[in-house]
């Protein structure tokens, strides 16, 4: 288990982060994730790689910083 942090500056809403919270827990569905739209901040605690999980949110859509 292992804690990411990254940005999503385009992360502009609630539906916004359900978004990305969806398109991570698809990678690991126990992943935990915390997304602040304040600071686009980002933090995800999972077993899966960094790789696939920023895979997973740029793949949604949106920019991982
Ligand atoms: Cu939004």
């Amino acid at each position: 288990m292992m804690t990411l942090h990254f940005t999503v500056p385009n992360m502009a809403c609630s539906a916004c982060s359900d978004t990305i919270t969806h398109a991570i827990k698809a990678v690991d569905p126990s992943a935990k994730v915390n997304a602040d739209l304040k600071t686009k901040l980002v933090d995800v605690e999972t077993q899966a790689s960094e790789t696939s999980v920023k895979q997973a949110v740029s793949e949604a859509g949106y920019t991982v910083a």
